[in-house]
């Protein structure tokens, strides 16, 4: 689950690939680029779109619950006896997705929406509580199966959303989490009104050529993440007392791209936003029932944490 970062460690990934360029003396020769970001992007929209095309979920399930229903989405595909099943490709929805690494490249980034939810939307920059089914659509190994299941959590599991793969980042604040958590007299919780969806990923908004090591993901997988949203809460992640979604100063939904002082830290990320030394949490006043204001001394329309020179 661990977000994208970079793809220059991919050296070691591709390593298997490679080894049959063995006439070769130098290994720096041996290293595969990655592809190009915007030429991969139709690839993975049309491996998508035909997976959408050729396969459907469990909607008769969720349309006429049986008893014990667990309200899982499940894929299957269209043919023999489910041949007239209804295609994902009639049911789905889809955004446009930026690009976290490539200027002006967005992706159509299709959602299943099962059932939005019924409490409260996260912010981007969120702290999100979910289960997941995540499967990847392999068109790249002959070797590995055409879909698999990667990584699953039937039980809810808390997710920095700046943290998890751009895709679910991006599909999950279509959602909403649960109207009411019950917690049983057996100590377990239930939830009720929560959001059940579905989003299906390109590689460049999941691990590209960066899979995590220990997974069974090959490079330019496109992904599947199917979701319960339960809870979210707010995102401070450098824990500097501005909540993430306001450092997000250019309004882009973006977290990584907003950088007052150019320190390479993104402002969602940088206790001390200007760089003057002094912590942004001592440049900005939360009073008793947790309203933030932002100072500014000098009166230059910037506010302290955001200006070095006060
Ligand atoms: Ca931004
Ligand atoms: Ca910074
Ligand atoms: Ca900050
Ligand atoms: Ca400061």
């Amino acid at each position: 689950m661990k977000k994208y970062l970079t793809f220059l460690s991919l050296a070691l990934l591709l390593s298997a690939l490679t080894t049959s360029c063995g006439n070769d003396d130098n290994p720096e020769d041996n290293f595969i680029p990655a592809r190009d970001r915007a030429e991969e992007a139709p690839l993975s929209q049309a491996i998508i779109e035909e997976y959408l095309d050729t396969h459907f979920y469990n909607y008769e399930e969720f349309a006429n619950p049986p008893a014990d229903f667990d309200y899982q989405i499940k894929f299957d595909t269209i043919e023999g006896a489910n041949a007239n099943k209804i295609p994902l490709s009639q049911q789905v929805s889809f955004k446009m997705a930026k690009d976290r690494l490539k200027d002006g490249l967005e992706y159509k980034l299709y959602y299943l929406k099962v059932r939005e939810g019924d409490g409260d939307r996260p912010e981007f920059p969120d702290i999100a509580t979910i289960t997941y089914d995540g499967i990847f659509i392999n068109k790249e190994e002959t070797t590995i199966d055409y879909t698999r299941r990667f990584d699953a959590s039937t039980i809810p599991v808390r997710f920095d959303m700046t943290a998890i793969v751009n895709g679910l980042q991006d599909a999950l604040v279509e959602f909403k989490g649960a109207t009411e958590i019950i917690t049983n007299p057996d100590g377990s919780v239930s939830f009720e009104g929560y959001g059940i969806g579905a989003v299906f990923m390109p590689a460049g908004l999941g691990y590209y050529v960066d899979p995590p090591v220990t997974s069974s993901i090959p490079t330019y997988a496109q992904l599947i993440f199917a979701f319960h949203l339960y809870e979210n809460e707010m995102g401070d992640q450098d824990g500097d007392g501005v909540p993430s979604v306001v450092e997000d100063l250019n309004g882009n939904k973006l977290e990584e791209d907003d950088d007052t002082d150019g320190d390479s830290l993104p402002n969602y990320a940088d206790a001390d936003d200007d760089n003057d030394g002094r912590p942004t949490s001592d440049e900005i006043e939360i009073d008793g029932n947790g309203n933030i204001t932002y100072p500014d001394e000098d009166g230059d329309g910037i506010p302290d944490y955001l200006d070095a020179d006060s």
